[in-house]
């Protein structure tokens, strides 16, 4: 690709996107047309040329949809495997450095689950709503499906995510999946929690709500009242169909923006109350130490972040020449105003393009034009929402916190690029 200086619009490459679209520009110029066979020529050899899938009929559908099997190596990846030191946890990373766009297929969701993935009747399963309210409440899966429902595409991130780069001392072969993999996005459908708690009728010291899952060790989380008359809703569907049971079948809390753990699977008891319930991990698990000793809990939003996924650690560069940097933000507090991409190691940054949809607390995906010289260098992102939130660097986050926090890490990530063309995690 043939570039002049005023095409660039930061060091390392960072190519101004408009100057690709004067149309006097090939990316790559590979695979070139040279000449096109003629009808005229022999037939038999023509036909040869064919590939075998054009020659024949093809194979059958099937009655559910499945990825094309040539894409068998896009699959989530087991972090926490069952196993006693883990007390029952398992957890599957999404893997998000094969995927593109914002929206998460369904079955690459990332799951955290404390206790199995329950097996959940909706002929029998029950939501109760109960405590400080006028009128106790008892809803079947049937019943709550006939109310208004509203429908938003939302990010789900573990407050977990990314805690390698918390915890680890030495960054090195983690691939993106590894790191980043507990975040998804979805389009989400259900009611809304102020529509239920309406007609339960609240009690005037109603503050809190303990939202409680049916699995067997009964999940379960406090709420302040005013996130749930806010923006949550009850989830029924995932991205149009039923959700998977891995994400909470027949029914899951959603609570936009806040760390995963509050949205709630199998969710079958609502209870109003005045005070937090210190259920099991609100005061362990889900709280970070501040180095100052004090410990933050109840720390719901998870803040401002963002990763380049392609390329990113894991992956290799073939050549030198021309990428798309491509990537995810996304905020808890709101939606993406900016994400700013350095390619070399922070010296000199520009801003990246936004693809449509940017919706409030979802997935976003940005992208920049790079020109890679095959030099060693440093990529690098920097989010900022609109409510003028950004990301810190490791070293400030890691002044913040006091060791072993891992959770709420949202540092802006650097990937080596080696001249071999090799990504990998580093800390700088
Ligand atoms: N009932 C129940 N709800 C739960 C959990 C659980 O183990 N049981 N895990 C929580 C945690 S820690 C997270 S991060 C999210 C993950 O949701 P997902 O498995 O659909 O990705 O669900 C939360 N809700
Ligand atoms: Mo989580």
């Amino acid at each position: 690709m043939k570039l002049s200086a005023q095409n660039y619009i930061a060091g390392g490459g960072l190519i101004d996107r408009r100057s690709l679209l004067s149309g006097s520009i090939s990316f790559l110029a590979a695979g070139t047309i040279a000449r096109v066979s003629s009808a005229s020529e022999d037939s038999t050899t023509i036909a040869d040329a064919y590939p075998a899938w054009s020659r024949t009929l093809g194979n059958s559908d099937s009655p559910y949809g499945r990825p094309s099997h040539r894409e068998a190596n896009v699959v989530r990846k087991l972090q926490l495997p069952a196993a006693p030191e883990n007390s029952g946890s398992t957890a599957w990373l999404t893997p998000i450095e094969s995927m593109h766009g914002a929206i998460t297929p369904n079955g690459l969701h990332f799951g955290s689950h404390h206790f199995g993935v329950p097996d959940v009747d909706p002929a029998t399963h029950e939501l109760m709503i109960h405590g400080l309210v006028d009128k106790p409440l008892k809803f079947t899966v049937e019943h709550l499906l006939r109310y208004p429902m509203v429908s938003h595409i939302r990010f789900l991130e573990c407050s977990g995510n990314t805690a390698l780069n918390a915890l680890a001392p030495f960054a090195g072969g983690e691939s993106c999946q590894d790191l980043y993999g507990l975040v998804s996005c979805a389009e989400w459908v259900g009611v809304k929690v102020s529509d239920l708690l309406n007609e339960a009728g609240l009690k005037k010291q109603a503050l809190w709500v303990i939202a409680e899952g049916a699995d067997g060790g009964s999940h379960a989380r406090s709420i302040p009242l005013s996130k749930m008359t806010d923006d949550a809703i009850i989830a029924f569907y995932q991205n149009g169909e039923k959700l998977r049971a891995e994400q909470g079948y027949p029914m899951r809390l959603l609570l936009p923006g806040w760390e995963g753990n509050t949205s709630v699977k199998y969710l079958h008891r609502l209870e109003i109350s005045d005070r937090p319930a210190y259920t099991a991990h609100e005061s362990g698990l889900y709280t970070e130490q501040l180095a100052s000793g004090r410990i933050e809990g109840f720390s719901f939003p998870m803040d401002v972040k963002s990763v380049i996924t392609h390329p990113s650690a894991g992956h290799v560069l073939d050549e030198k020449g021309f990428y798309e940097i491509s990537g995810l933000a996304w905020s808890g507090y709101g939606s993406i105003s900016s994400v700013e991409v350095s390619a070399d190691e922070g010296k000199t940054w520009a801003t990246a393009s936004l693809h449509n949809p940017v919706n409030d607390k979802a997935l976003t995906r940005f992208s920049i034009p790079w020109q890679w010289n095959g030099k060693s260098t440093i990529l690098l992102s920097r989010a900022t929402d609109d409510r003028g939130r950004s990301q810190p660097t490791r070293k400030f986050w890691k002044q913040k916190y006091t060791s072993p926090t891992f959770n709420h890490y949202n540092a802006i990530q650097p990937w080596h690029v080696d001249s071999s063309g090799r990504l990998t995690n580093v800390f700088i």
